[in-house]
């Protein structure tokens, strides 16, 4: 089914000159890049990107941690669009993640993961509104 999905690269990974490979991985599957931007979020952003982990003892560094630098902003299409870009991120910890994900090759640690990719067709619908607008 053709879907769309929101990914992001996350602050690590910007700050790290790592762009340009993780665009390649998500590119190698052919998906399409319909939408692109670098840019830093506000705490508005952030909090309504993560707003189902409020309160959770993580949430308060999830926050400064995203709103910390520049990230690059996505909207990907294509067959199963979400579930291939999740499979192509690994796991969310990085040390679970295999070999060969983009969480497995570039990420060590859980609080900076290097990638987000929308878990659902609705929270991709979500999050592209909240990014891109309607
Ligand atoms: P996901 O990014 O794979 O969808 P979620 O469970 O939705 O994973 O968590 C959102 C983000 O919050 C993760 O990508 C990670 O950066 C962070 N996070 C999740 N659980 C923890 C934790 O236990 N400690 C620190 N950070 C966490
Ligand atoms: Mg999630």
């Amino acid at each position: 089914m053709n879907q769309q999905t929101y990914i992001m690269i996350k602050p690590d990974a910007v700050r790290r000159g790592l762009i340009a490979p993780i665009l390649q991985r998500f590119e190698n599957t052919g998906l399409v890049i319909e939408k692109l931007e670098l840019a830093t979020l506000s705490r508005e952003q952030g909090a309504a990107n993560y707003a189902e982990h409020e309160g959770k003892p993580f949430y308060d560094g999830l926050i400064d941690y995203i709103t910390s630098g520049p990230v690059v902003k996505m909207v990907l299409s294509g067959p199963d669009a979400v579930l291939v870009c999740r499979k192509l991120m690994g796991a969310t910890n990085p040390r679970d993640a295999a070999p060969g994900t983009i969480r497995g090759d570039y990420g060590l640690i859980m609080d900076a993961n290097v990638v987000h990719g929308s878990d659902s067709p609705e929270s991709a619908r979500r999050e592209i509104e909240l990014f891109f607008g309607a």
